[in-house]
């Protein structure tokens, strides 16, 4: 009778042991069941940063620079602070290099951009369409370009490099500044150094037999004070004015040569990583700050030209449609050049958007 007492007790403890054993590790695999009745009463919180960067080739001051910095205010207000968007301007983050920040933000080394199609254009051809030389009479045209979804083929190809579009903002219309003399001709540009970014610009300089130069726009200041060059081309509201260009250049001539918008875009996977409130809070700040972004761009365009040519003493040339004409034809080659790189179907719609703004 004891040993089997004994051997009761003893059973009865063991299967205690193995009961509470049982109990624990039960308790450690319910977890996840208690979890996974939770999201019903509350989402979880996403996954953000402490901080996304947004890179831009030019000083906060530009009217290009004022359109990343609404942004971030604006992404900041509308998310109420819960996604801060820190501008990183000048090309800081690519050490001026300026064509890399397409790339970076496809890596997703950057999160955003606001950066010019002709800095995107070396790592995605179709984004040489809104630069083709002298395709744009007018910001209407360029306006319709848009409004007519020409324009979102770019957005298209965007995604094919791991971006979002999220808007187009305006770096505007590049004129043509030098030291040297007046330019009413194809032949006053004759062996002129002019700084240009992409392949495209330096293709155009050399069909009008000027001596192009490439170089980033961080050192374009210090060069035509210097003499290493003679001239450069940017739009005047935009850059020539809020960089002080007219310090260091006698000659402008309005040209409208080259049109430049700008693409304001987000790495693919950060924008997949926000959940869809967040999503449209960010587009909304996108819609806003390139409007303003745009207004400024265009606003005191006849001013400052008058303040050139007043208060800085420089020589403002406008040219007639006859006089523009020599320079349209000796770079047709080079617009039939890069329309085959945009792709023809692209350069159509946008032909055809500027048609119906004329
Ligand atoms: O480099 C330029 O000329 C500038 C500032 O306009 C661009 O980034 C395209």
């Amino acid at each position: 009778m004891k040993k089997t007492l004994v051997r009761f007790l003893v059973a009865s403890l063991v299967l205690t042991l193995l009961l509470v054993t049982a109990g624990c590790s039960s308790g450690g695999t319910q977890k996840p069941a208690d979890q996974g009745s939770e999201p019903s009463a509350k989402a979880p919180e996403p996954q953000l940063k402490s901080e996304y960067k947004l890179t831009m080739n030019v000083a906060t001051e530009t009217m290009w620079g004022q359109g990343g910095v609404k942004f971030a205010e604006l992404v900041k207000e509308y998310t109420g602070g819960k996604v801060n968007v820190k501008v990183y301007p000048n090309a800081m983050l690519v050490g001026g290099d300026q064509m890399r920040q397409a790339e970076m933000v496809q890596s997703g080394a950057i999160d955003f951009m606001l950066n010019s199609t002709i800095n995107i254009a070396p790592t995605i051809p179709e984004f040489d369409a809104f630069g083709l030389p002298f395709l744009f009479p007018s910001y209407e045209a360029v306006d319709a370009a848009i409004e007519s979804g020409a324009a979102d083929a770019l957005f298209a190809a965007l995604e094919d490099y791991n971006m979002v579009g999220l808007g187009w903002g305006e770096n505007g219309f590049r004129e043509i500044t030098n030291n040297k003399r007046e330019i009413k001709s194809p032949d006053d540009l004759k062996g002129l150094k002019i700084r240009v970014t992409t392949p495209m610009y330096i293709d155009i300089m050399r069909a009008l037999g000027a001596n192009p130069i490439a170089m980033n726009w961080g050192e374009v200041f210090t060069s035509l004070q210097q003499g290493t060059i003679d001239g450069q081309e940017n739009p005047v509201v935009g850059i020539i004015i809020p960089n002080k260009v007219y310090e260091v250049q006698k000659y402008m001539t309005n040209w409208h040569y080259s049109y430049d918008a700008l693409a304001l875009a987000v790495n693919k996977d950060v924008w997949n990583s926000f959940p869809d409130d967040i999503k449209q809070q960010i587009q909304r700040a996108a819609d806003d700050a390139m409007k303003y972004q745009k207004e400024i761009s265009r606003k005191g365009l006849t001013e400052g030209i008058e303040m050139l040519r007043t208060e800085k003493g420089m020589v403002v040339t406008d040219l007639t449609p006859e006089q523009l004409k020599p320079f349209q034809e000796l770079v047709k080659p080079v617009y039939d050049k890069y329309a085959e790189k945009v792709g023809l179907n692209i350069v159509k719609a946008f032909e055809d958007a500027v048609a119906t703004a004329k």
